[in-house]
């Protein structure tokens, strides 16, 4: 296991789950000051920073990049993979293909989250779970080229429409034979979506690549009113080797945000 914290560039997601928003200058010393072994970074995209300045802060700073964000495609540029025009589910397939490369050159994987839209209108359930599966595909095959997975991230009922709990995620994986796609558990969407948050860890098992550490209500880990220790247990059982990654909202402030993260992982791991 490793921890991770996470750093947002984008604008528009300012008031999002994302714990240190200044110059990365500036938090990625924070970052390790505080104790965590790498970052997971929210980019307005491909071509805001390039990989050799991410690479050169990270091993200035001794972090390594635990993945990347999409979510600015949806946030900025407002693009989804089940958009109804063809033009703008194009647009953000390449949006993802983007950040892969992206994160891939720095050995870390790309996330989809927000990006994966919403079905509804004139487009229907069925067709919307088609058009995910044939992204997905393409995404793990992307991926794999820079020998990472691509991470799928279920959302809470709010967020999405398409796949709101872990094991209907491991499913879909299963059902499509999607190969190099791995799962997100993230702790706040599980709280709202799961019956049993261990439970459902270990059912979905092989398929969880991805953590976002976060309390019940998306503060700090300690802040809220989920128990850890019997997530890390299943998480253990399971042979989870994949990131805590704070996701979190930056309450009741970014510093104290981030140690009380790193002070419950310390904790119960
Ligand atoms: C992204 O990781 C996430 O959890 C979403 O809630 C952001 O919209
Ligand atoms: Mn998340």
């Amino acid at each position: 296991m490793r921890t991770a914290i996470t750093l947002c560039q984008v604008p528009e997601a300012a008031a999002g789950p994302f714990v240190f928003h200044q110059p990365l200058t500036e938090s990625f010393p924070l970052a390790k000051e505080i104790g965590f072994d790498d970052v997971e970074l929210f980019l307005p995209g491909p071509n805001h920073v390039s990989v050799s300045e991410i690479k050169s802060l990270a091993d200035k700073h001794g972090l390594g990049i635990a993945a990347v964000g999409t979510g600015a495609g949806m946030v900025k540029h407002g693009l989804s993979l089940t958009d109804p025009s063809l033009e703008k589910r194009i647009a953000a397939l390449d949006f993802i293909e983007q950040m892969i490369a992206f994160g891939g050159q720095l050995g870390a994987p790309a996330i989809l989250g927000s990006m994966q839209g919403k079905w509804g209108g004139e487009v229907s359930k069925d067709q919307a779970l088609e058009w995910l599966a044939d992204a997905l595909r393409i995404a793990g095959k992307t991926a794999a080229k820079f020998n990472v997975p691509f991470i799928y991230e279920p959302l809470n009922r709010y967020e999405t429409n398409h796949i709101n709990r872990l094991t209907d995620g491991a499913d879909f994986i299963e059902a499509n034979s999607l190969d190099n796609i791995v799962l997100l558990a993230d702790l706040f969407h599980m709280n709202i979506e799961e019956t049993d948050l261990a439970a459902s860890l270990r059912a979905a098992g092989k398929h969880v690549g991805h953590v976002h550490y976060a309390d019940s209500n998306r503060r700090a880990m300690g802040l809220g009113h989920t128990n850890p220790a019997p997530i890390v247990d299943a998480l253990k059982e399971i042979g989870y080797q994949g990131h805590l990654s704070a996701e979190i909202l930056p309450l009741p402030d970014p510093i104290t945000a981030a140690k009380e993260t790193i002070k419950s992982i310390r904790s119960v791991w």
